[in-house]
């Protein structure tokens, strides 16, 4: 088993794997921007070494100085996380040149997933259904054949691409010739490959993928789905375990998908199958094979009662995955909830600032996965998710209440949150339902703005009377503690109500 891990990745996620490591006794080094020397990441690993300015591609995403920070602390393996670094093969490749392991799949697996033209033909070999499409195409006049032979409307897709860039639904043949030049331009500048697909358009469709999990001895098996459907511009919002929109049948066959899918490219370690379900046929096609492990893990952590970062851990250093299909169940219902600093009322704007006040919720069934405290500031820098918070109960409806009820509990000043917009959501009668789409919230959105009625700014009356709540709590010290005071433990700078003689409150 390794002795010490290197995470080269921030927020809440660093710390999850953190978590997971120091139950294993591992050890942990954090890396960390200029814009994270104070965060929470930091703090919590037992080593962290600084890697460069805030801006990703000077520290985060520069390959050279996370592996020679990881030769440095003697590091024996490396977790990428999510985001980042996670799916590039070349990183991957290189983290096992270094004579490190890198705690994922194989780079061959990363690298035949994140071509989508690749992946594609490699799933219709292994008899995943696709989506009915063409791919390698050039000229217009052959993806104007192509359009008219799958009907319009059509998407085309970079083939390079995922998680939604370049892609660009057609609904008639006058636009496709603007729509295949627009796609190219964005493709090249996004990916540095022109390479488009062209595929019949499944409109209205649920977003549902499967979790897949596989050891490095040919052990391989799927730990059911998550239906991710409410979502904005390709930003998951709220997700769920087990999915509305499935019969056990389905699930089932679609299940069967997805372990063929990752068998088809030799894949070992945690992995996603995304699929698309027409709700009207509950036809379901392979979309694409995300090699990492996803933001949205918890929920079926709870579900299946399997810590996957302990496994994505133990699998990386060779051990057999000792389960095999028949152990796993789904247990009870799980919802996600992403809790962004960012204003619905006005675009969904990142919102950023310090957190003046920040309380998460707690109790049974609830787990709230964060990279923030009180104090702590929110820059522009880094994807404005604060938290994630993750409810488990016996049925949907329970965990609906249950979710329902932590956001009531949540709170967070200093910083504009999503937290009554994911309450509309939550409240709505197509959620209750379980008929959201993946284009139902911008859908929505413009048909009725005013259904989400957005939550004002905190006023200063409001922190104010925060602040005093604060301070009648006993033996609560502040966070917002004095960093750049001469002293930092000066009596007369804490904010916790420090009496002379007193008992502090
Ligand atoms: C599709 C699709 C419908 N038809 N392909 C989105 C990102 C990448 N994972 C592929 N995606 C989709 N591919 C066909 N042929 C629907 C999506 C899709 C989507 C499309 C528009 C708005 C939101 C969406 C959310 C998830 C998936």
């Amino acid at each position: 088993m390794f002795k010490k891990i290197l995470i080269p990745n921030r927020g809440e996620i660093a710390i999850r794997i953190m978590r997971a490591c120091r139950e294993l006794g591992i050890q942990t080094v954090a890396v960390y921007s200029e814009a994270d020397k104070n965060a929470l990441h930091v703090q919590q690993a037992e080593e962290a070494i600084s890697i460069g300015a805030a801006a990703p591609i000077e520290s985060y995403l520069n390959m050279d100085k996370i592996i020679d920070a990881a030769k440095q602390a003697n590091a024996d393996a490396i977790h990428p996380g999510y985001g980042f670094l996670s799916e590039n093969a070349s990183f991957a490749a290189a983290v096992t040149a270094a004579q490190l392991t890198f705690i994922g799949p194989s780079a061959d697996s990363i690298r035949a997933m994140g071509d989508k033209a690749e992946s594609k033909i490699r799933m219709k070999q292994a008899g995943v259904p696709t989506v009915p499409g063409v791919e390698g195409l050039e000229d217009e006049r052959d993806f104007e054949n192509a359009a008219k032979e799958i009907g319009y409307p059509v998407l085309v897709k970079a083939a390079a691409g995922g998680g939604g860039k370049g892609m660009r639904v057609v609904s008639s043949e006058s636009e496709l010739s603007e729509a295949i030049e627009s796609a190219r331009r964005e493709a090249l500048n996004a990916f540095g490959d022109e390479r488009l697909l062209i595929e019949k358009y499944v409109a209205n469709a649920h977003h549902v993928e499967f979790q897949i999990f596989g050891d490095q001895h040919g052990n391989l098996v799927h730990l059911f789905e998550r239906e991710c459907s409410v979502q904005r511009r390709h930003q998951k919002i709220i997700e769920e375990t087990p999915s509305p929109l499935l019969t056990p049948k389905l699930r089932e066959r679609m299940g069967q998908a997805a372990v063929a899918a990752a068998q088809a490219v030799g894949y070992y370690n945690a992995g996603t199958v995304e699929f698309i379900v027409d709700p009207d046929t509950l036809q379901y096609y392979f979309l694409e094979m995300n090699t990492r492990l996803q933001v949205e893990h918890p929920i079926t952590e709870f579900v299946t009662g399997l810590d996957l970062v302990h496994w994505q851990i133990r699998v990386a250093a060779g051990e057999r995955f000792p389960f095999t299909q028949s152990h796993f169940t789904q247990r009870g219902h799980a919802i996600e909830c992403r809790i962004y600093a960012e204003d619905p009322a006005n675009g969904f704007l990142p919102s950023t600032g310090k957190l003046l006040q920040y309380i998460e919720p707690c109790g049974p069934g609830i787990r709230v996965d964060s990279g923030f405290s009180t104090g702590n500031e929110v820059t522009h820098f880094y994807d404005p998710l604060l938290a994630k918070l993750i409810v488990h109960a016996e049925d949907r409806e329970a965990a609906i209440q249950r979710m329902q009820a932590a956001l009531r509990e949540f709170v967070v000043h200093g910083v504009i949150t999503n937290i009554d917009f994911l309450q509309a959501v939550l409240s709505h009668p197509d959620f209750a339902n379980g008929q959201i789409t993946t284009i139902w919230v911008e859908r929505t959105l413009e048909s009725n703005s005013s259904l989400f009625e957005m939550q004002e700014q905190a006023s200063a009356l409001h922190i104010i009377a925060a602040a005093l709540a604060d301070l009648t709590i006993p033996n609560r010290q502040s966070q917002i503690v004095n960093q750049d005071e001469p002293d930092p433990y000066s009596p007369w700078k804490v904010a916790n109500g420090f009496r002379m003689g007193g008992n502090n409150g």
